[in-house]
């Protein structure tokens, strides 16, 4: 089966690209010739999640999924969430992302936060959504250089370091994406068994 994964992001590539089966093979915005930067202009992941998707839908014709991913940190009322990219400012800057949550933590006892990814897969122009949570807290600095995006900083439950530190076999087991993704690939095997 080929899929097209709507994401400009090539880390999540890697990552999705780990997780899938051999009957699976995705293609990528690049791959089918789209540049530009899909607009998100939802307020929830889930919104944005169907935009991208729909968007390379009316584009290519072919069935596709896309996904959104938020940090939701508990004292701040589940921010940065669907605005994580852009926590810090339009230039979309992991780094900056990092370093203003950082800031907003300082003294910060409560730690507890969350990744949360939406799926949304488009299938024979049916929609079908899927979510993945990793609950866990947010570190004092940032560690580690593996993963990206807020990886150095969010400690997974269950581990003392950070995603970043811990590697992509771990992030690959129980990350949000992972989750989100072994429940669409399920979906998808349940279509393949049916006669
Ligand atoms: P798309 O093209 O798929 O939209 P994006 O990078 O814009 O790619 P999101 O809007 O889903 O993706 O990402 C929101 C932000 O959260 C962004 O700053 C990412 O760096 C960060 N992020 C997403 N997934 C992450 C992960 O697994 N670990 C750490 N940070 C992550």
């Amino acid at each position: 089966m080929d899929l097209i994964f709507a994401t400009g992001n090539p880390h999540k590539v890697t990552e999705v690209q780990y997780l899938l089966p051999e009957g699976i093979r995705i293609r990528t915005l690049r791959e089918i010739g789209i540049e530009e930067e899909i607009p998100e202009t939802g307020t929830t992941l889930e919104e944005n999640a169907i935009l991208k998707a729909e968007y390379v839908r009316q584009r290519s014709g072919q069935n596709v999924f896309a996904e959104d991913t938020g940090l939701e940190v508990k004292s701040l009322h589940n921010a940065p969430g669907v605005h994580s990219a852009r926590y810090a400012g339009p230039a979309r800057n992991s780094r900056a992302n990092l370093r203003k949550l950082l800031r907003d933590m300082e003294g910060e006892t409560d730690r507890r936060a969350r990744f949360r990814t939406v799926i949304a897969l488009i299938l024979n122009n049916e929609i079908h959504r899927f979510e993945g949570i990793v609950n866990g807290h947010i570190a004092e600095s940032a560690s580690g250089s593996g993963g990206f995006g807020y990886d150095p900083v969010f400690v997974p439950e269950g581990f003392d370091r950070s995603f970043a530190e811990l590697g992509d076999e771990v992030k690959g087991r129980i990350s949000h994406r992972a989750r989100a993704m072994k429940k669409m690939i399920s979906f998808l095997n349940t279509l393949r068994i049916q006669p």
